[in-house]
């Protein structure tokens, strides 16, 4: 059975952290129903949700991706980059003690799950604003006993790995090639974002088919013509606060 940790949009979302998106008024109510349509598309792919009470005073929390990395053998719990975000991890923790063994990312060490994405016994991790050379240390030693490897991509020109690129099957991944250098996924198959749509190399695979922005039309159209079965979602509010379809969710095998 997959299942989906998700947490409910928090009524103070509006104060954000925010890096290469200007602030916007955030509509509370359209975040809700849109993490909830969101969370219903997770369902129909075959997630069972386990939703988190919201946390009012932490605006960032609906995007649990950040707080932990889920493999199938453990889960480590992050230290994120952004110090609001920090106690975020606490009740991720609790929830995922009922189904993985725990390590935590200690400081100086950082990272955010969202730097972090896993093609097979590949852990691809951004070394970015948030996430550190300290955390992808820790991040290796965690992992090593369970045969992954861990390469470090540098990123400057998003906020995460994932901001710039995904997986969207076995062996394909999507990208924003401005953002993300291509260097480091030679062995895979590469789907190039429109050029008009430089946000839209985040997508979510489930099974064999992806969670995607219905506003990434054109890219969309790209991902449909290599015969990825599409589920399209409507983030823009939650898109104001700099997160994507990846960030709502923490999807593993229970
Ligand atoms: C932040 O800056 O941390 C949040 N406003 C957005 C986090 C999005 N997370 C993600 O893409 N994994």
């Amino acid at each position: 059975m997959l299942v989906a940790i998700t947490r409910d949009v928090s009524p103070s979302i509006g104060q954000c952290e925010l890096t290469h998106v200007v602030r916007a008024p955030i509509d509370i109510d359209v975040a809700r129903a849109q993490h909830r349509a969101y969370e219903r598309c997770l369902t129909d792919l075959g997630c069972e949700i386990h939703r988190l009470p919201p946390e009012p005073d932490l605006p960032d929390s609906v995007f649990v991706e950040d707080a932990a990395i889920v493999l199938d053998e453990l889960a480590v719990i992050t230290h994120p980059g952004a110090e609001s975000r920090r106690p975020e991890t606490l009740s991720v923790a609790r929830a995922l003690e009922a189904y993985r063994s725990l390590r935590h990312i200690e400081p100086p060490g950082t990272l955010d799950g969202g730097d972090v994405l896993r093609v097979g016994r590949t852990l691809y991790v951004g070394l970015s604003r948030r996430t550190n050379e300290v955390g992808i240390a820790q991040l290796r030693r965690y992992v090593k006993p369970y045969a992954y490897v861990v390469k470090a991509v540098p990123i400057e020109k998003c906020l995460h790995l994932k901001s710039g690129v995904t997986q969207v099957g076995e062996r394909v991944l999507l990208i924003n090639r401005k953002w993300v250098g291509a260097g480091a996924f030679k062995r895979m198959e590469l789907v190039d974002v429109a050029p008009s749509e430089p946000t839209a190399a985040n997508a979510l695979l489930i099974g064999d088919a992806v969670v995607y922005p219905e506003s990434h039309v054109a890219t969309r159209k790209r991902l449909e013509e290599w015969g990825i079965d599409v589920c399209a979602v409507d983030v823009s509010e939650l898109a104001k606060a700099e997160g994507g379809v990846t960030c709502c969710s923490l999807i593993f095998r229970s």
